[in-house]
């Protein structure tokens, strides 16, 4: 058998090899650790911990360099980033997107970490720009709920409650008994860490360089750009409005 048509068969059965995402649509590649409720368990402090928070900055620092990301937003261990119509990294292969994205985010929170870890990945895609702001509110949203929902499972488990009989009083409890319960034990839930309720988010931001030039033998200064990382960012209307701004029409 002549080894061309070896190759022309085997190719055949990689049957993803030829799916395309949109060219002309916007794109958010989501990201997700897997089994990180075992994974933090016991390496991690409950409900929330700065360590993972800066392992998993990390993570999307590598997809605004590496992919070129407009904006990325981490909470928890779930890490969106947005890419605008147009963009063609790997010429819209959807199986080199979703396995390189997840492939670069474990690869670098394992590094920060020092402990193996591994996320999942997915296509988002939509022509609406509009709807691209909602994508990043609703992540926002239920960031907020995770929280909320942690802060009360945590405080109850380390008042010593079983996880059944916690899962049990959480139940069907709204916003605002769930912060009725965080008062009985003295937590202001509005007060806790904005990055805890809100999420990170990582923008690109200007800055000039200062550096001299031996060859005119004077003081130059650049433009650059680097990532600016917020750890308070806006919330509800406000964040509406600040991805508004953020991202080009
Ligand atoms: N201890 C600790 N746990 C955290 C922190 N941030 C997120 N987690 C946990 O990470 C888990 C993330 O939840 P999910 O992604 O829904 O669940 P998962 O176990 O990763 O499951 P799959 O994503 O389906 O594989 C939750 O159990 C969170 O409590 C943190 O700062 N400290
Ligand atoms: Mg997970």
């Amino acid at each position: 058998m002549k080894a061309q048509e070896l190759e022309k068969r085997m190719r055949k059965y990689e049957s993803f090899r030829s799916v395309l995402i949109r060219s002309d649509a916007w794109t958010v590649i989501r990201l997700d650790g897997r089994s990180f409720t075992q994974f933090t368990a016991r390496r991690f402090r409950k409900p929330y911990d700065e360590r993972l928070r800066d392992f998993m900055i990390e993570a999307p620092s590598a997809l605004m360099q590496d992919f070129q990301a407009i904006y990325c937003y981490t909470f928890s261990d779930e890490i969106s980033a947005v890419f605008a119509p147009g963009w063609g990294l790997f010429n819209w292969r959807h199986e080199k997107l979703v396995s390189l994205s997840a492939g670069l985010v474990s690869s670098v929170f394992t590094h920060a970490c020092g402990e193996p870890a591994h996320f999942d990945s997915r296509i988002w895609q939509c022509k609406q720009r509009d709807e691209v702001i909602d994508y990043f509110c609703w992540r926002q949203w239920d960031a907020a709920r995770c929280a909320l929902h942690g802060w009360c499972y945590w405080t109850l488990r380390q008042a010593g409650l079983s996880s059944e009989t916690v899962v049990g009083m959480l139940d069907g409890k709204n916003r605002g008994e769930q912060k009725a319960l965080l008062n009985q034990y003295d937590i202001d839930f509005d007060k806790v860490p904005s990055w805890q309720r809100h999420g990170v988010g990582l923008s690109w931001e200007s800055y000039t360089k200062s550096g001299y030039d031996p060859i005119k033998a004077q003081a130059v200064e650049a433009e650059r750009r680097r990532i600016k990382i917020q750890l308070q960012l806006a919330s509800g209307k406000a964040y509406h409005e600040f991805l508004h701004d953020l991202l080009p029409y």
